[in-house]
C-alpha cells in the first residue's frame, strides 16, 4: 500500500493546512514578488478577524473625485484608512461613514503583511493601514498609481482572497504596455523600491464560486500610509 492511499490522511494531530509548501516567488519587476499560495496556511486565522473588521466597518462603494461610483466595495482597518469622496483621495484616521476609527488592524494581518515583505527583502514592514478591495462580478479596478502615501520607501503588500483576478502590472508612465499577472486565492504580492509607483490595474472580474468566499475576490493591501 502507498503511503497516502484511503483511510484518514493523518491522526488528527495537524491539518492539511498545516504543511507549509515551499515558496513559490515570481518575479515581476526588480522588486515585485509574487508570492503564490503564501497566505494559504493563514486563511483560518484571517477570515474570522475580516469578518469582524467588515462588521465594524462594511464594503461602500465610494465615489471619485471625478463623480463616477467605484464598482470596488471599500472598507479599511489600522490607524489610517482610504477613502474617496468629491474633495478627493487621501488618508483618515476616521471612517466617513461611522464617524468613528477605523477597526484595530488584527494582529495576524499585521504578521502576514511584515513576514511576506520580509520574504520579499523588505525588512521590518510596519503596516498602519489595510485597505480592503471587495470585487463581485464585472467589478474592476482602472489603470492608476498609488501616490496618496506620505513616503514612498516601505513596500505595499497585497493579498487576494476567493476568485482569481487577472491583475494588470505596467510601467511608470500610463501608456507603458502592461503585464497580465493571474492572482488566485491565497497569493501574495509585494511592490517597491523602483517599482512603488508604477501603474497597475485589475480587469472585470469573471464570474464564477470560490469554496470559502462565493462570488467574489477580496484583496487587502497593507501599507505605511502615514
Ligand atoms: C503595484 N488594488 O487598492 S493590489 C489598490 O487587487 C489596488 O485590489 C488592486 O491597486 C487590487 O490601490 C491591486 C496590488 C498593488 C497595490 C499597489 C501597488 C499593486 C501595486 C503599487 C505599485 C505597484
Ligand atoms: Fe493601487
Amino acid at each position: 500500500m502507498r503511503c497516502n492511499d484511503g483511510g484518514p490522511a493523518n491522526l488528527g494531530l495537524f491539518s492539511d493546512s498545516d504543511l507549509q509548501q515551499p515558496a513559490r516567488i515570481e518575479a515581476l519587476g526588480p522588486q515585485s514578488r509574487v508570492l503564490r499560495g503564501f497566505a494559504l496556511p493563514w486563511i483560518e486565522a484571517l477570515l474570522p478577524q475580516l469578518d469582524a473588521v467588515l462588521a465594524a466597518a462594511p464594503f461602500r462603494h465610494m465615489i471619485t473625485p471625478g463623480g463616477f461610483t467605484m464598482s470596488v466595495g471599500l472598507s479599511s482597518c489600522g490607524q489610517l484608512g482610504w477613502t474617496t469622496d468629491s474633495n478627493g483621495y487621501r488618508y483618515s484616521p476616521i471612517d466617513p461613514q461611522s464617524q468613528q476609527p477605523w477597526p484595530a488592524m488584527p494582529e495576524v494581518f499585521r504578521q502576514l503583511a511584515e513576514m511576506a515583505a520580509d520574504a520579499a527583502d523588505f525588512k521590518g514592514f510596519n503596516p498602519d493601514s489595510c485597505l480592503i478591495n471587495c470585487y463581485q462580478p464585472g467589478a474592476k479596478m482602472s489603470l492608476h498609481q498609488d501616490k496618496n502615501e506620505r513616503d514612498y520607501s516601505a513596500p505595499i503588500v497585497s493579498l487576494s482572497l476567493g476568485l482569481p483576478a487577472i491583475f494588470l502590472f505596467g510601467g511608470q508612465q500610463r501608456g507603458d504596455k502592461s503585464q497580465r499577472v493571474p492572482l488566485l486565492h491565497g497569493d501574495v504580492v509585494v511592490w517597491g523600491g523602483v517599482d512603488r509607483l508604477r501603474y497597475h490595474g485589475v480587469l472585470p472580474l469573471k464570474d464564477g464560486s470560490h469554496s470559502l468566499l462565493g462570488r467574489q475576490r477580496i484583496n487587502l493591501t497593507f501599507r505605511h500610509a502615514g
